[in-house]
This record gives structure tokens, sequence and C-alpha cells, in this order.
């Protein structure tokens, strides 16, 4: 049998109809039939009857017919409601179900915002405050509750990291404009305790389906750590770190900056370069850790001295530069002036200790014929040395190409050096240092070099030693003078008197001079007892720990040392108990006045005492005449050099008459020398 039936949502049977249309059909005609079949079986009624029955029967039959219709439209009626019903029943647990999905996104959306790292505000269409999650929370200073409702720039309060001025408002700009803002990279959010956190925000607008916009969304996170790092690389990258200054590269993009703005305006400015004078003694004395103290404090000492226009920056080691910006040559020459007079009227303590800096400056003038950066720079490092070279402390104008200058002429002298070590144009002469006191002590002599030009004429030292220096020629040219004198000069070792050889500071720095020497002195069997190493007080105070090592294993095997120069360095008289030299040459600066000048006598005397005193016997350089001669003597200084007793002369000129050639065998003339130190001598 057809029937219908239904179903609540979830697919239950709940009800079915039998066809209603059979029924109204069948039923009156089944009546019909039963009523005729009364009359004719069971009745047996004549015809009339029969008619009444029909009659009767035909209006019941129609009479249950409608009443079958009835029903059957009831049923019908019944069925739509069933199936309402069901259609209602359905669209419930659809709605249920969809609210319960809405509530688990719901929650989940929040478990979200509650739990990413991002901080997340969101807005009402007025811009009013109506949710932080916890990290918005924390980073704003802001609890939910305290925020809710407030205009969002009372929570969030932005300004810019380099001007400190107030950011614009993101969700202001949102609402107004309906988009995102672009956001600034230098925003720094003040929380409501006045914490700063570097961050970096996004803001959307918040859209209903048709179009209108609802709130905002914003979005930010703290980026103070990555920006911090950001910073400090790009710091980094640009500054030294023990100074804090500008380092040489960004000091380089500056000079830059200023030779285009010369060119182009034809601005003035001036490029300093300055270099401290004997920092080492501060390293090599009182330690490294002292030497970065002072560079520091050096440093606090230019920076106020130096206009805020100005730039000076650390270009390595004890090297400072200095940009004069918009600066004409006659006052940059003042500023380094001053530079140079309050570097020197510092006094750097350190342990007990005090010293006394000096500073040598090389200036050259920025001008719109620069010809650029590198070119500036070097200009200035030359600068510098000429100033170093003119005896420190001071300031050297750089001399421009036209005029030939003191650094133009070491330059060429460094290439004749290298032409004079290939092709052996050095001499050895030789100074009397004579005993002055009736004590049996022997006469010495001293070693000097001489270089021949290319043209054979004799050069003296003072011409070449500083560029040997200079350019790391030195040290060669020492032991070519150690190895032509005790090889081809080995004979003046037997003649009783004691050879003062100079060895300069380069050669003391290098670790393999002393078994060079050693080797030296088995290979030719030398007296070691007339051999003496001449070292300035400078070179020694450099390199200290060193040259005491150096000295205690040459005197184990017998030589002896002297100390030179002494009384010309910054250092004080306390490094002489720590070095066991056997002399002590006193400056000839204070030895060439002293018959006039009280002062320097009074200097020799006290030498002379300091000397006698610690077991050191003396020797007064620069002796130029009687009257000092018999001074020195009246004091007690135990030997003398100078003119007066004695100049310069060829090494030659001491071989025994019948020794001649013979013992200098020119075959050992073709050997090299590779450099030295100015061969202490009298003028
Ligand atoms: N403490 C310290 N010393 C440094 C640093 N950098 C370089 N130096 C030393 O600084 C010295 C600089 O050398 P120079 O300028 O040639 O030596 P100086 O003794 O100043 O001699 P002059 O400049 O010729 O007067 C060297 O001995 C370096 O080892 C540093 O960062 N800290
Ligand atoms: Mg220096």
């Amino acid at each position: 049998m057809p029937h219908h039936s239904f179903e609540d949502g979830s697919g239950k049977v709940v009800g079915s109809v039998w066809s209603n249309r059979w029924i109204s059909v069948a039923l009156p005609v089944a009546v019909v039939l039963a009523a005729l079949v009364v009359l004719f079986v069971v009745v047996q009624a004549d015809w009339l009857v029969i008619s009444a029955g029909l009659a009767m029967t035909a209006l019941l039959a129609v009479y249950l017919l409608t009443l079958t219709r009835r029903v059957a439209a009831d049923v019908e009626r019944t069925e739509e409601l069933s199936r309402a019903n069901a259609a209602l029943a359905t669209e419930v647990a659809e709605r249920q179900r969809a609210e319960k999905a809405l509530a688990e996104e719901k929650e989940r959306a929040e478990v979200t915002l509650h739990s990413i790292g991002d901080a997340v505000i969101t807005t009402d269409a007025a811009g009013g405050v109506l949710y932080l999650n916890p990290v918005a929370e924390s980073l704003t200073g802001w609890s939910l509750e305290e925020a809710r409702g407030k205009p969002l720039s009372a929570v969030f309060r932005i300004v810019h990291e380099g001007s400190g001025k107030r950011a614009p408002d993101p969700v202001r700009h949102c609402l107004k404009k309906r988009k995102a803002p672009p956001m600034a990279r230098d925003i720094v959010l003040i929380s409501r305790p006045g914490r700063r956190y570097g961050i970096q925000a996004t803001a959307a607008p918040i859209r209903a389906h048709e179009g209108a916009v609802l709130g905002v969304v914003l979005v930010f996170n703290d980026v103070t750590e990555a920006r911090q790092l950001a910073q400090e690389a790009v710091r980094q990258a640009s500054h030294d770190p023990l100074t804090d200054l500008i380092n040489r590269r960004e000091f380089e993009r500056r000079l830059e900056h200023s030779v285009a703005s010369a060119k182009q305006y034809g601005m003035q400015h001036a490029l300093c370069y300055l270099d401290l004078d004997q920092f080492k003694i501060v390293n090599d004395t009182v330690g490294h850790m002292a030497g970065d103290e002072l560079l520091k404090q050096v440093t606090v000492l230019l920076r106020q001295k130096v206009r805020s226009r100005d730039t000076l920056a650390r270009l390595g080691g004890d090297e400072f530069g200095l940009l004069l910006n918009n600066c004409p040559l006659g006052k940059a020459v003042e500023i380094a002036e001053m530079a140079v007079a309050e570097v020197r009227s510092f006094r750097f303590v350190w342990t007990e200790k005090t010293f006394q800096l000096g500073v040598s400056i090389g200036l050259v003038p920025i001008t719109a014929g620069a010809e650029g950066t590198a070119q500036l720079l070097a200009q200035a490092d030359v600068a510098c040395y000429t100033a170093k070279d003119a005896g420190r402390n001071r300031v050297h104008v750089y001399e421009g190409e036209g005029r030939p200058s003191r650094q133009h002429a070491q330059i060429v002298r460094a290439a004749e050096l290298r032409g004079a070590v290939e092709e052996d144009r050095f001499r050895l002469f030789y100074q009397p240092i004579v005993a002055l006191q009736d004590d049996g002590e022997a006469d010495h002599l001293e070693l000097l070099l001489r270089m021949l030009d290319d043209d054979g004429k004799m050069v003296p030292p003072d011409a070449f030693i500083p560029a040997a220096e200079r350019y790391d020629l030195i040290a060669a040219i020492d032991r070519w003078v150690i190895r032509t004198a005790f090889g081809r000069h080995r004979w003046l070792f037997d003649t009783g008197s004691e050879i003062g050889i100079n060895l300069s500071g380069n050669s003391l720095n290098d670790d393999s001079l002393l078994d060079y020497i050693q080797e030296l002195i088995a290979e030719h069997d030398m007296p070691a007892r007339y051999v003496c190493f001449e070292i300035t007080e400078t070179a020694a105070i450099h390199n200290l720990t060193k040259v005491i090592s150096f000295i205690a294993a040459l005197k184990e095997i017998g030589c002896r040392f002297a100390l030179d120069d002494f009384g010309s360095g910054l250092s004080s008289l306390t490094y002489l108990k720590n070095l066991p030299v056997d002399y002590l040459k006193i400056d000839g600066s204070f030895v060439r006045n002293m018959a006039e000048d009280p002062i320097d006598r009074a200097m020799v005397a006290a030498i002379n005492e300091v000397g006698h005193t610690t077991g050191v016997l003396t020797v007064a350089e620069h002796v130029e005449n009687e009257t000092i001669l018999e001074r020195l003597r009246e004091m007690g200084v135990d030997y003398a050099q100078g003119y007066v007793l004695g100049r310069p002369a060829p090494i030659e000129e001491l071989l025994p008459e019948s020794a001649g050639e013979a013992a200098v065998p020119s075959g050992e003339a073709s050997e090299s020398p590779t450099p030295a130190e100015p061969a202490s001598e009298s003028p």
C-alpha cells in the first residue's frame, strides 16, 4: 500500500497516513454493494422495497461519500501539518547546529587570540576599545576591563622613535579611509606605566557582509630587541667599540661628503691626522688595559675640544682623524695646535704612575682642488709622520705637491735605501769614546753607519735613518752592521777596545735577532767581552720586558750594554733599575750647552749620580769643547765622546799599517745589509 512517512531532522520516522483517495471511492461503493446483497439475498424484498432500499442506500452512500471525503480532507491536513512540523524540527536542529558551530568558532578564535604572541586590540566603529588580548594588555599596561570602551588613543599611545612626536592613530585612519593605513617603521609604544616598546603594527577594518565598517582590528608586536640588535649592527659597522667614536670607514664616508661639498660649493674644510706620541710606552710599562683606558680618556679630552660640526674618529691604534668642517686653514691650524696643547697638559695616571702625553698632527686643507679621500688621508698621514720626524708633539701642514717636502724626500730616500741595501753602499765609521778618569779604564769606540749615495757621496745618518725606520728597513740594516763588524771587521775586536754597536727599536722587536747574534758570535769566535750593544732609552722602554731578557741572555755570554740618549725620553729614572746595563750615555742635548746652562749642567750631574749609584758607568755624548770636557772630568763622568775627542772616521783608518787589505776580505763586501736606529753619535 502506498503511504507517506515523516521524519524529524535526525531521520527518525514520526508517523504515516493511508492514501484517502482509496478510502473515498471504495467505501461508498462497498456500502451500496453490501445493501444490494442484503436486499436480494437476505431480505428477498419486492421491487418497491428494493427501490426504497436502493434510494436509502444511495442516500446513505452519498452521506458516507461526503463523510469519507471530509475524513480524507482531515487526513490530508494532518499529513500537511506533520510535514510542516518535521520541516520545522529540521530547521530548529539546523539552527542549533549552526549556533553550536558558531560558539565553537568563537571559542577557538578567543583561545587563539589569547594564546598568540602578537598583541591584538579590536575596536568598535567609533574607535572605542572592545577587546585586548593578554599580550596587548601586557604591552599597553591596560587590562581589558579598564580599557574597554576607552578611545584607542588612550590605550595605544605611539610616537616616532627619532623625533618623539606623536604617531598618527592607525584606527582612526582605518575608520576614515576604510582601509589599512601604511605603518611607519620607527613606532614606539609608550605603555601606561611609561615603558617604551619598539613595535611593528598593522591595522585592518572589520566589515559587515554589506560592507559597513564595524570596527578595527589592530595587531602589533614588540620588536624592541630586534630593533636594538639591528641598530647595534648598524652602529658596530660604523663605530669603534673602545672609544665609541666613528671608525675609519665611516670617517672616510664623511670625508667624501666634505670633498664633494668643497668641489660643489667651494667650501673649505680641513683634515687632521693625529697619532699619539710614544703611546707604546704606556702599553709596555703598565699594560694594554691601561693603554685602552688612555685612549678612552684622550677621546673624552679631544671630544670636548672640537666643535659640534666637526667629526672626530678613531682611525686605528693610537690614530685619530679630525674633520674640521667649514674651516679655513688658519683656523684649522689653531684648532690642531690647541689639541696638541691640550693633550700635552693632560696627565694620565695609572696605579700611581703618571704619564705625560704628546700628539703629532698632520693637517691637510680640503679645497675644491682635492683629489679624493684616499689621497687626502695619505697626505695627512705623511704630514703626521713629518710632525713626528720634526720632534713630535706638534702640527705639520702638508706642503703640497709643488714644493718638495720632507716626506717626499723621505720617500725618495727610502727608494735609495733599498738600492743601497742591494748595492752594498753602506760603510762603517767609528768615533772614539775616551776614558776621563785615571782609573785604568780603556778607551772604547762606537761604530757608526754611513751610506753612499748614487754618486758615491757620503750621506749622514740623519738623512736616511728616519726613512729607514719609517719604511721598515732599519732592522735589516742593523743586521748588516753586526754581520759586517763581526765578519769583515772581526779584527777590531782584538784591539782591546770595547766596540759599541747600535740596535734599533725595530730590531729589538725582532724575536729572531738574539739567535742571529749568538750564531754570529759562535761562527766568528767573537770575544763577546768587547761587544757593547747600544740601545736607546726610548727603544728599551718600548720593549721593556723583551729588552730585559735580551740583555740578560747576551750578558751571560759576556756582551755589554749601553743605554743610549739617556734623559731624552719621557721615561722615569725608575726604569733604570730594571735594565741591567753597563753604561749610561748622557743625551747630547744636556751636554752640548752645559758650560752655559746651569740646568743642563745639573741634569748631567744628576744622571751621572744616578748612574754611579746604580753601579753603571757614564758616558757624555756630544762633547764639543775643552771646557765641557773639563767640567765632565770634574763631575766624575767616566767617558766622553764628541768632536773635541775625535770626529767619526772610516773604520779602515784603525787598521794597523801592516794588516792592510788582508784584514778586510773584499769578498764579504757583497753581503747585503738588511736595516736601524739612528746611529747615535756626536755631531
Ligand atoms: N692599548 C692599546 N694599544 C693599541 C691598540 N691598538 C694599537 N695599539 C698599540 O698602539 C701602538 C701604536 O703604535 P705607534 O703609534 O707606532 O707607537 P707610538 O709609541 O705611539 O710611537 P709614535 O707614534 O711613533 O710616537 C702600538 O704599539 C700598538 O700595539 C689598542 O686598541 N689598545
Ligand atoms: Mg703613536
